[in-house]
């Protein structure tokens, strides 16, 4: 999963650790020696160490025999040496970047990044975050690499985190309103809608919410069937209608047949669309002015490339989606889309599609991802 964008993050950190190990004209960061380790983790013999190196610094204890350190007796001699040794010690062991050295570094990577659907503006935005942790800021020898590792993993965090939601806890608040929660699954044809409905079914009936599913796809011949056998093989209420019925209508009848019956919530499939087809899109306007779902998820296919951003933004636009489902990660090696959609629309990504079985859904963890990625 992510195979190629984990490798040319992994390569990139490690560059710019090299980068930063070349200003000293050291040879601190080979290839493989980055550490990844959480942000924030100093280890404690790097604080160990770090801790001796303010008493004394490495270069002083490496100092040849002839010149040793008692021969400086004044105390001016000794305040001057200090002063230029100092700085001469400073200048092995810790080094700056600057916003330029970032700048000419990122250009040499960001087309690996937008290989791997990484859009332009999410690497921009990494590029930025990038400046804003390191330019200026001293890098000490001895932790290059936990401080490049932090950056990444920060700069990548900020363009996935956008929020939460708590399924569960929607569904709980509805309940509380006497009615069922409504959740709309919208999307491109193709994106995996109705089999992440399926999925999201099986996990809400597995922590005890009765779910029904709307047929609402009346479009696509053989939509209502594939929906109906996932109902069938999850033992899951469906309502359907014939096609060419009216969407909105079905979604509709399957809210009232909840709130009669007692169901906790309503999984409404819709129709693919493109986000440039006006009819089809106005047709999903009308199934939320109608049924105003309590929750709008667009499910994008994260093989789809640069186009995942400008259908997530256009649905956004158009009909104001809530959060994201990325599908089909489990044969995705780039994986950009992921970051690319989210942070287009700064909307939570709830689940992340990892297969075709009913139980390949992994609820999307920024800090996990964040961390696979970098591992
Ligand atoms: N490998 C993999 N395949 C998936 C995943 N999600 C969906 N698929 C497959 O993608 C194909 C399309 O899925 P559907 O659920 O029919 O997609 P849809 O968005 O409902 O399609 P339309 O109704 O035609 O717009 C199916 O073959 C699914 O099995 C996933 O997470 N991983
Ligand atoms: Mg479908």
């Amino acid at each position: 999963m992510f195979g190629f964008l984990k490798e040319h993050l992994k390569k990139a950190a490690e560059e710019l650790a090299k980068k930063v190990a070349g200003k000293r004209g050291e040879e601190t960061a080979e290839k493989g020696e980055l550490k990844t380790r959480p942000a924030g983790t100093l280890e404690k013999e790097d604080i160990r160490i770090e801790g001796k190196e303010k008493k004394k610094p490495e270069r002083l204890e490496e100092k040849p025999a002839k010149e040793p350190e008692k021969k400086i007796e004044s105390p001016a001699i000794e305040k001057k040496d200090k002063g230029l040794v100092g700085s001469l010690i400073k200048g092995v062991t810790e080094k700056r970047l600057t916003e330029d050295d970032i700048e000419n570094f990122f250009s040499e990577y960001e087309l690996e990044l937008l290989q791997d659907n990484v859009a332009v503006e999410a690497a921009d935005a990494m590029k930025s975050s990038l400046k804003r942790q390191l330019a200026g800021r001293e890098i000490s020898r001895l932790r290059t690499n936990e401080l490049i590792y932090d950056a990444f993993y920060n700069a990548i965090l900020e363009t996935v985190n956008n929020g939460a939601i708590d399924l569960e806890e929607i569904i709980r608040k509805a309940k509380g309103e006497g009615r069922p929660a409504v959740i709309l699954f919208l999307g491109f044809n193709g994106s995996g809608k109705t089999t992440s409905i399926a999925k999201v079914a099986s996990c809400l009936e597995n922590k005890g919410h009765k779910a029904v599913l709307a047929a609402a796809d009346t479009f696509r011949a053989a939509a209502i069937d594939q929906l109906e056998k996932h109902a069938s093989n999850l033992k899951i209420k469906i309502i359907r209608t014939q096609y060419g019925h009216d969407p909105a209508a079905v979604v509709f009848d399957a809210v009232q047949f909840a709130k009669a019956k007692g169901y906790d919530v309503v999984l409404a499939d819709t129709a693919g669309r493109t986000h440039i087809n006006k009819n089809l899109i106005d047709e999903l306007a009308k199934i939320i002015r109608v049924n105003r779902p309590d929750l709008k998820i667009l499910v994008v296919d994260s093989l789809t490339g640069n186009d995942a951003v400008e259908q997530a933004k256009t649905f956004d636009k158009a009909v104001g989606i809530d959060g994201c489902i990325l599908t089909k990660v489990d044969v995705n090696e780039k994986g950009g889309a992921i970051l690319s959609v989210s942070y287009a629309v700064k909307k939570p990504i709830l689940f992340l599609g990892t297969g075709q079985g009913y139980g390949d859904l992994e609820p999307f963890e920024p800090e996990k991802f964040v961390k696979g990625l970098l591992e």
